[in-house]
């Protein structure tokens, strides 16, 4: 693979800058000309122009477009639902984008569709995020059953994730069977997308000394899978004891609801090496939780999850929004600073205020 900028931002000019800006004003018009029917029409029948312009719609924050987006999901939803998901977690630099390189080509090779999408919170589209992403994934990017699509950031975690949600409904509804969602390991990102998908693989390098130091006990107890890569040359020895202390350890936490045993194994994805294991366990694993109904019944649990996250993301925006909440913040966090009020009475007082309002 092409060794990259590290990081898309370091070299951005001022014409990249207008570029994206024209960029965003051209997708703004076409979005306004297409209708909701055309573009499921379009992606219903696998048209990526079309599901590419539907993603742009529900990614949009103007708020003219959000009939338009709920009408597309709707129309979408029944056509849904049919791929397995899988959440893909690392620190950066461990080599989530090289994995998923390798593992969506040997998935395309067995005559899969694979749509993968990418949260990073850090970036921001008019920052080149798209461009980056995607030329580390340089020869995934032009596989004919491949899509790649880097989220929309910049906003909340739980905007980003609601966005990430419906791009899964849309790109399932255009025919993907598997869906991969990248996200840079950092806690609360990993929540929201384990709570989006079938599968959730932590992809781990081994270090010097103590491997748990350097794992999240919270990641551990929601990974599915644990994946040691760039187990190749001077690397595999260390892999390999890493490996045992990690299976050592997984020994003190509790079964999983799912029945599965988390798996600990090894890969380089640089040399293609591993991968072809690594999908045949999660065609394992997909095998036993379809056949428990935990797979099942785990939707139907993060389906509820995220109507009451929707609902708390958007009071929250709501409220904070609110000009009238928002004036009087300010005194009140001065008053509550210098002991004038209690922060739970001018809480109270602030909520009142908020239902009253006209705003
Ligand atoms: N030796 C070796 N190097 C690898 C392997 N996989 C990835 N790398 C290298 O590790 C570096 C980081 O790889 P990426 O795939 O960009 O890592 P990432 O986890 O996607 O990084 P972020 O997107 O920044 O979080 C690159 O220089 C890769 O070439 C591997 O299996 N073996
Ligand atoms: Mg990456």
């Amino acid at each position: 693979m092409k060794k990259n900028k590290a990081n898309p931002n370091d070299n951005q000019d001022s014409s990249e800058i207008f570029n994206a800006a024209v960029l965003k004003k051209i997708q703004q018009a076409r979005m306004a000309q297409t209708s909701a029917e055309e573009l499921v029409v379009g992606i219903l029948s696998a048209n990526i122009s079309a599901l590419s312009r539907a993603i742009t719609v529900i990614e949009s924050s103007n708020k003219n477009h959000f009939a338009k987006a709920n009408a597309i999901i709707n129309s979408c939803l029944p056509h849904a639902n049919q791929s397995v998901r899988i959440g893909i977690t690392g620190v950066s630099g461990a080599g989530k984008s090289t994995f998923i390189e390798a593992f969506g080509k040997h998935l395309s090779s067995l005559g899969k569709k694979i749509a993968v999408l990418t949260i990073d919170p850090t970036s921001s589209i008019s920052h080149g995020s798209i461009l980056g992403d995607k030329t580390r994934m340089d020869e995934l990017s032009k596989d004919p059953n491949t899509y790649i699509r880097p989220s929309a950031s910049g906003e909340t975690l739980g905007g980003v994730a609601r966005k990430t949600r419906e791009t899964i409904i849309l790109c399932e509804a255009g025919g993907f069977d598997v869906i991969i969602i990248e996200t840079v390991g950092v806690g609360q990102n990993e929540i929201a997308v384990h709570s989006m998908v079938d599968f959730f693989l932590l992809l781990q390098i081994s270090g010097a000394g103590d491997e748990l130091q350097g794992i999240k006990r919270g990641v551990i107890e929601i990974a599915d899978a644990i994946v040691f890569n760039k187990s190749d040359g001077d690397n595999i020895d260390k892999t390999e004891q890493a490996k045992a202390e990690l299976n050592r350890a997984l020994h003190f936490f509790p079964p999983k609801k799912s029945g599965w045993i988390p798996s600990v194994s090894s890969c380089s994805a640089k040399n293609n090496q591993g991968i072809a294991q690594v999908e045949q366990m999660i065609t394992d694993y997909i095998e036993l939780t379809k056949s428990n109904t935990y797979f099942d019944k785990k939707r139907a649990e993060q389906n509820e999850f995220w109507l009451l996250e929707t609902i708390n993301d958007q009071l929250k925006q709501n409220f904070y929004g609110n000009t009238e909440i928002q004036n009087l913040l300010e005194k009140t966090k001065k008053a509550v600073q210098n002991n004038e009020s209690s922060p739970f009475a001018a809480a109270q007082l602030l909520i009142e205020t908020y239902f009253n309002s006209k705003d």
